[in-house]
C-alpha cells in the first residue's frame, strides 16, 4: 500500500467508525399533556441513562432580568453549571433563593454580578428578588446532559441519546403535588415518541 491510499484507507475507517458511532445515537420525542389533554409548555423532560456517562452540556447559563421580570421563566442545567443573572433593567434587583438545592443571594446591585452561581446539586430552585415581589422563576438542575424544555405544543425533543433502557423523567412548576418529577422506563432502539401527562393547577 502506498502512501496515498494508506492515507485514503485511513479517513475511510474514520468515516465508517463515525458512521457506526451514529447509528447507536437515538432520538427521542415527547409531548407534554396536562389532565384535559392540552400541551404543556416549560415542562423540563430529561432522560437518565443506565450507564453513566461522562458527557457534560454547557457549563455556563443565564438568566436575565428585564422589565422586572427573569428570562427565562423556567430553565433547566445540568449539575455543575454556573449561571449568571445580569441585570438589564435600570432598576437594581435583590435575587435570592431559599431553596435548599442552592441557596444564595445577590445583594442589590446593576448590570452583571462580579461572579456566576454554581449550582451543584440535582433539585428545583425558585428564584426571587427582594426588592419586586412579582418577580418570579425556575431553575431545574439534572443529573443528566440529556435535558430538554418543552414548547408551546408541548414538544420536547432530545437528541444524541445513548441506545439502552433509561429512566425518563418530568417536571413541571405547576404540577398539584409541589416537586412532583414522573418517572417512567424507557427503552431506546433508534428514534422513539412517547407522551406524558402532568396534573397542574390552573
Ligand atoms: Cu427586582
Amino acid at each position: 500500500m502506498n502512501r496515498k491510499s494508506l492515507t485514503n484507507y485511513t479517513t475511510l475507517s474514520l468515516l465508517l467508525l463515525a458512521a457506526s458511532w451514529q447509528t447507536q445515537a437515538a432520538e427521542l420525542t415527547v409531548q407534554v399533556l396536562d389532565q384535559t389533554d392540552n400541551p404543556l409548555s416549560n415542562a423540563v423532560v430529561y432522560l437518565e441513562a443506565s450507564v453513566k456517562t461522562s458527557e457534560k452540556s454547557l457549563n455556563e447559563a443565564n438568566v436575565d432580568q428585564k422589565n422586572k421580570q427573569f428570562s427565562p421563566f423556567v430553565s433547566v442545567v445540568q449539575v455543575g453549571t454556573s449561571v449568571n443573572f445580569p441585570n438589564k433593567d435600570s432598576v437594581r434587583h435583590h435575587v435570592y433563593s431559599f431553596s435548599p438545592a442552592k441557596t444564595f443571594e445577590l445583594k442589590l446591585y446593576s448590570g452583571i454580578p462580579a461572579k456566576p452561581v454554581l449550582f451543584d446539586k440535582p433539585g428545583t430552585v425558585i428564584l426571587g428578588c427582594n426588592i419586586h415581589d412579582n418577580m418570579l422563576a425556575y431553575i431545574h438542575i439534572v443529573d443528566t446532559p440529556y435535558f430538554g424544555k418543552s414548547d408551546v405544543n408541548g414538544m420536547v425533543k432530545l437528541t444524541d441519546l445513548p441506545t439502552g433502557q433509561h429512566t425518563l423523567k418530568a417536571w413541571h412548576y405547576a404540577t398539584t403535588k409541589e416537586n412532583f418529577v414522573s418517572e417512567q422506563k424507557i427503552t431506546l432502539k433508534s428514534n422513539e415518541t412517547v407522551s406524558l401527562k402532568l396534573e397542574t393547577h390552573n
